[in-house]
């Protein structure tokens, strides 16, 4: 027995197709059966079919082909499609690569997972096509061992500023593979201490080996890396982007880099973004850091994958001039077309910071000429640490389908990331990962589901979050009919039942400081940090208008002239864009004030009606499972409850109005 879940690769026994003559015989098309990723989908093949159907396949390989070399995101994206059909009584699988056949593999073994019927499933030719062409997680893991941000014990990778590589490792490969993640970056983006001694000696054979488990399982490695390595590890004194000295250092290094992680495809940086250092410091521009290591990266076929979560932190208060929101865009838009061919930019979903509720940031239907990435949260940092339930697939969604107006019709966020709307090279999507060494993985089981989601929707853009935590429930807790019924039912509306009991109509934050869990209106209300919310006896809300910081004509039109307009705003993001007044109407015919004491009261009441609901699961799910998320839930009320006692109070004593229904407000 291992000390940590299987999760949805857990293969139990199955009864559907336990007499399916078809799953007796495979043929892998396009496959080299030397190929080390093509050995591992047999495994896997094997492994599942052994321990679902007691079924031992003969896997046959057939039509070698070499697979296309992956300079841009549409030949990694041929390589990674699949076609299934049921072909002379076997099952055929075929692609251009041994990805597509590890895909496909998976996607046999989900049906199996999830007792679909494999007749039914591939009578007609299926064939997928990946939506994104980097489809990765990134790790906020410490060489220390802790995690930034992780909610679900230490890390992995690291103990002791040493790198761990063991069976977990591999297991952890299968899992993410399985849903098909395709990169991992495996430190965090703030690259301190020893981090920043990943690309010496120091680490060079754990990294290869790591790579190289990775590889097996069609997962590219990348690493973050400190902009100022020339000045940490170089001994200089200077990382000026265009000095001759610094870019000599960088060719040298690289080279090293490159010979001894050969697997290694490129790295992430965060730069001039919260005390780390960066090219502003020598009055260059962020093109000008990025370029400078992307040229140097080129010849080995890597990537430079740059942050633009760049804005002051160090904001006063009374400043109304300056707006973190419009941060990315006046950083990075006046740019556009100047970053080279292997830069892309990973840009958050938002304008500020992965709050349970923002408008996209304006940078995604902004830049026409840049690779694109986006760059989302499953780490629960603002969203209830793996403790409070917080299902993200639907928000995914959300983000996937805004439609951005950039010109044609391909304009939603999910054609910009996919590479079509602008025929970029690199494209793709991100996320900061809610992974850690927990027995669950993820802290809260139910927290799997996001990991899981994350991946099935960056591979399938078209699956629907009912979808996707339909199966992530019957593969890695139960097929019987009302769990699973029970279970989404607790998993679909639990990111705005947590909306509705934290931060009201798109304002976000008023998060305890510094951890980001548990209620604190005023918290960051006179901190540095630009998290305003602006409350005064008479509104509240941020004047991001023409008249206020001039955020919402950031937006291609018509989208501008909705979100300046507090009429046309969407409810849910009001506070966002406008400062109002508490007796303010929406357009669901309630005041602000109104609004904020409903929602927190119903959000409470119904935060306890998912626990109740989980409670009716003991006895018909596994006795860790109901007991870990029973735990979690426990901590959840009080949390809701918390939230909304102290939003009520702090509203109904700044407004002094009463709530229309006469309740308990403190
Ligand atoms: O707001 C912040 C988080 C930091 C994180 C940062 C980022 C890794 O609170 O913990 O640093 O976002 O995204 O870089």
């Amino acid at each position: 027995m291992k000390d940590y879940a299987q999760l949805w690769l857990d293969y139990k026994e199955k009864r559907e197709n336990k007499d399916c003559e078809e799953l007796k015989r495979f043929t892998f098309s396009g496959a080299d059966k030397e190929d080390v990723i093509v050995k591992n989908a047999s495994a896997e093949l094997t492994r599942g079919l052994a321990a679902m159907l007691s079924i031992e396949p003969v896997i046959v390989c057939a039509d070698t082909a070499v697979p296309l070399e992956e300079t841009d995101g549409e030949a990694i994206r041929d390589n990674e499609e699949y076609r299934i059909c049921i072909k002379d009584g076997g099952i055929d699988i075929a692609a251009k690569s041994g990805k597509g056949i590890l895909y496909g593999v998976f996607d046999v073994l989900r049906t199996v997972a999830v007792e679909k019927s494999v007749k039914a499933e591939y009578a007609e030719e299926k064939r997928v096509r990946p939506s994104e062409p980097l489809r990765m997680l990134n790790h906020w893991d410490n060489m220390d061992g802790s995690i930034e941000r992780g909610y679900s014990g230490e890390s992995f990778f690291y103990e002791d500023n040493e790198i761990i590589v063991d069976e977990r490792t591999k297991d952890y490969a299968r899992l993410i593979a399985s849903t098909g993640i395709n990169a991992v970056v495996i430190n965090n983006v703030n690259v301190k201490q020893a981090a920043s001694y990943m690309i010496t000696d120091r680490y060079f054979a754990k990294l290869a080996e790591l790579g190289e488990i990775f590889a097996g399982y069609g997962i590219g490695l990348f690493l973050s890396l400190n902009y100022a390595s020339t000045i940490e590890i170089g001994g200089m004194d200077s990382a000026d982007p265009l000095d001759e000295g610094v870019i000599a250092w960088w060719k040298d290094k690289m080279a090293e880099v490159f010979k001894k992680i050969p697997t290694l495809k490129g790295f992430l940086v965060k730069a001039d973004s919260e005390g780390r250092p960066g090219p502003f410091t020598y009055g260059r521009t962020q093109a000008d850091g990025a370029n400078m290591l992307a040229d140097i990266a080129k010849q080995y076929g890597a990537i430079i994958i740059w942050r633009c979560f760049v804005y002051n932190c160090r904001q006063d208060w009374r400043d109304r001039k300056t707006d973190r929101a419009r941060a990315g865009y006046d950083n990075f838009m006046p740019m556009d077309g100047d970053y080279h061919d292997n830069v892309i930019l990973q840009i958050k979903n938002g304008p500020m910071d992965f709050q349970i509720r923002e408008p996209i940031s304006p940078l995604l239907g902004g830049l026409k000429k840049t690779n694109q990435m986006l760059e989302v949260q499953i780490a629960q940092e603002y969203t209830g640490h793996q403790i409070d339930v917080c299902y993200l697939i639907p928000m995914f969604k959300e983000i996937l389908g805004f439609k951005t107006y950039c010109g044609g019709s391909k304009d939603s966020v999910a054609d910009i990331i996919s590479g079509e709307t602008f025929g970029s090279r690199y494209s793709g999507i991100a996320a900061v990962t809610n992974t850690g060494n927990d027995f669950n993985w993820t802290g809260n089981y139910l927290a799997g589901a996001n990991l899981y989601g994350f991946g099935r929707l960056a591979f399938e853009n078209g699956l629907s979050a009912e979808q996707i935590a339909e199966e992530f429930v019957r593969m890695s807790i139960s097929g019987d009919k009302e769990v699973v019924d029970t279970i989404m039912e607790i998993l679909l509306p639990s990111r705005e039942i947590y909306e509705r009991y934290t931060s009201p109509l798109g304002i976000g934050w008023m998060v305890t400081p510094a951890t980001h869990y548990g209620c604190s209106v005023d918290g960051y209300e006179y901190d540095r940090w630009g998290t305003y919310h602006r409350a005064d006896h008479l509104g509240i809300g941020v004047d991001r208008t023409d008249k206020g910081t001039g955020y919402a004509l950031l937006y291609n039109e018509p989208n501008a002239s909705m979100y300046n307009s507090p009429e046309d705003c969407p409810d849910e993001l009001v506070l966002f864009f406008h400062h109002l007044p508490y007796t303010h109407k929406l357009h669901s015919g309630k005041t602000v004030i109104q609004h904020i004491y409903d929602t927190h009261f119903e959000g409470y009441e119904e935060a306890k009606a998912l626990a109740a609901k989980w409670d009716t699961l003991k006895g018909r799910v596994d006795e860790e499972i109901f007991e870990n998320v029973k735990e979690r839930f426990g901590l959840q009320l009080v949390n809701a409850r918390e939230w909304c006692d102290q939003v009520n109070s702090y509203f109904y004593r700044k407004s002094g109005i009463e709530d229309e229904k006469g309740r308990q407000i403190w």
